[in-house]
């Protein structure tokens, strides 16, 4: 196992920063900061300079045993008979927090990342405070329904009504494209719903979610009620989704592992949620604004170097302003400046790893061997650090691997298209249906492909904007059920019917 980094070279970090990644991170078990059982420990790497940050716990079957029962205890316990605004009052107490500690957890998501730390101060950070007070205020409004009942029994009367009861314990399994974000997105709604959990973050991006439960900690939650498992998931996330007593699985991640989590979960029935890959579709019409639509298409797959599960990895253009938009897009790609996250110049930080690194690199590789032109981009950015500069092919048509394949990176294919009322199909060509946009001035076709696109969610004119009152996640592959929204309290609660005879 290779060296921790001398903290000096960390010197640009804030103090309490430097701090924080002075120790090795541990387990969040019932209300404790403990050691792995087995005590064992991995290293959590800096993707800008390849240097290893920290050393944090590897959680294995016996914490996440320890940690389920702790959960159920707390289920049962103290929480079940808090009051909802109580609830709500600790929710908000965290999220105050959080928006206390944003610098902080905006630097450590892009030393674990890569991501910018601008963009995590301006995006990552706000949005994850922006859930938890959204799920804050349903705490108090999750509600069953009187029914009026037709049991056919002469001389008999009967009231009939359903409660909305939380499902228990929760094992919830997150991503490394947005770490924080994604805790605050599993843990708000379950909290809100009476749910006690068990977070497993991805082993590429521990640290944010390990702050975010400290916060958490200082707000008050009772112990037991938010567990903290880091590790790997073969080991710790597998133990979690066949731990019995947890009812249900919260996952966000790649189709392949949510396959494999959905039929190891169907073992024991448990609940679960999925919300896996995409490979959206962003149309181009010919009518578009293009002072728009061009930095949008950009920005679609750009954002997050391409990491986005609904970032705009297929960009149809309609056949009369192709050139002018490839134009386009060329130059933004081609002047994005690359560099380490910290760096106020920087437009594009690195891959999250080397494995990342290598995949990507490897499916650029594999879309020029297939016959695709490389327009811009098409190689690593300098020697040190997981850089992929911006890349956009042409010629990639759909039975080519970069048109079908997942890539999660900054690395797009561009087709351009005839006819307005095809494109839909041309964009449902694909096993996933997770997002889209449409860049068009005219109104009705606008609506017709909001209509027809299979895509959890479609965007007209913009793209990558999320709002915890709409709901999110995908068709067909790209996963089962919604969070946000309402539904994301539905994705942590049972329907129970009371009939009583009166
Ligand atoms: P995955 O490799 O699927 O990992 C996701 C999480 O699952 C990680 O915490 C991982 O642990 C864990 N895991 C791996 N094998 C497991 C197993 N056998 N049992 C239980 N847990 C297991 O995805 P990733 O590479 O981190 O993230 C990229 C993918 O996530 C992309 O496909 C992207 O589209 C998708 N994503 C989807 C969305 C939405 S909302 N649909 C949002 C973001 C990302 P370790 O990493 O520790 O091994």
């Amino acid at each position: 196992m290779s060296q921790v980094t001398d903290i000096r070279e960390f010197a640009d970090l804030s103090p309490n920063v430097r701090e924080f990644i002075g120790r090795t991170q541990k387990l969040y078990i019932d209300g404790q900061w403990v050691a792995a059982a087995s005590g064992k420990t991995f290293d959590t790497i800096d993707p800008s300079t390849e240097q290893v940050i920290c050393k944090v716990a590897e959680g294995g079957r016996e914490d996440v045993d320890r940690a389920a029962k702790a959960a159920h205890k707390a289920f049962h316990g103290e929480w079940s008979r808090m009051i909802p605004t109580a609830r709500e009052a600790l929710l908000l107490k965290w999220a105050d927090l959080v928006e206390a500690n944003a610098d902080m957890l905006a630097e450590l998501e892009s030393l674990d990342n890569g991501k910018l730390v601008m963009f995590a101060k301006m995006i990552d950070v706000p949005a994850s405070i922006q859930l938890i007070r959204y799920y804050a205020g349903w705490a108090t409004k999750i509600e069953g329904a009187t029914t009026n009942v037709s049991v056919p029994i002469p001389g008999m009367e009967f009231h009939a009504y359903t409660l909305r009861q939380p499902v228990g314990v929760v094992g919830q399994i997150i991503p490394w494209n947005f770490p924080l974000v994604m805790a605050a997105l599993k843990l708000a709604p379950a909290l809100a719903a009476g749910c006690t959990s068990i977070l497993k973050p991805a082993e590429q991006t521990p640290l944010s979610a390990i702050r975010l439960v400290e916060l958490a900690e200082q707000a008050g939650f009772p112990k037991g009620v938010i567990n903290l498992i880091t590790g790997f998931g073969e080991v710790a996330g597998q133990a979690l989704v066949e731990h019995p007593l947890v009812r249900k699985i919260a996952f966000t991640g790649s189709t392949v592992v949510g396959k494999h989590i959905g039929k190891v979960a169907m073992d024991s029935l448990k609940r679960v949620s999925l919300e896996l890959g995409g490979k959206s579709p962003v149309i181009i019409a010919k009518d578009a604004n293009l002072d728009e639509a061009i930095p949008g298409a950009a920005n679609a797959i750009f954002f997050n170097h391409g990491q986005v599960c609904v970032a705009g990895t297929r960009l149809f253009v309609e056949e009369p302003i192709f050139d002018d938009v490839m134009g386009g897009m060329m130059q933004i790609a081609g002047s994005m400046k690359l560099g380490g996250g910290r760096s106020p110049e920087s437009q594009m930080g690195p891959l999250v790893s080397k494995e990342q690194h290598e995949r990507v690199l490897g499916y650029i590789q594999k879309g020029r061997s297939e016959g695709g032109e490389v327009l811009t981009g098409g190689s690593r950015h300098g020697d040190k650090g997981y850089f992929v500069q911006p890349t956009i092919f042409k010629n990639c048509g759909p039975a080519s691997t970069l048109y079908r394949e997942e890539i999660f990176g900054p690395v797009l294919v561009a087709n351009s298209y005839k006819d307005a009322d095809e494109i839909a199909a041309q964009a449902n060509d694909t096993i996933y249906g997770l997002a889209a946009s449409v860049w068009t001035q005219n109104l009705s076709l606008a609506h017709r492909l909001a209509r027809r696109i299979e895509a959890g969610t479609v965007w007209v004119n913009c793209h990558h904007l999320i709002d915890p009152a709409l709901p999110f996640g995908g068709f067909k592959q790209s996963g089962i059920g919604r969070e946000q929204a309402a539904d994301g309290i539905e994705l942590y609660t049972e329907t129970k019917s009371v009939l009583m005879r009166i």
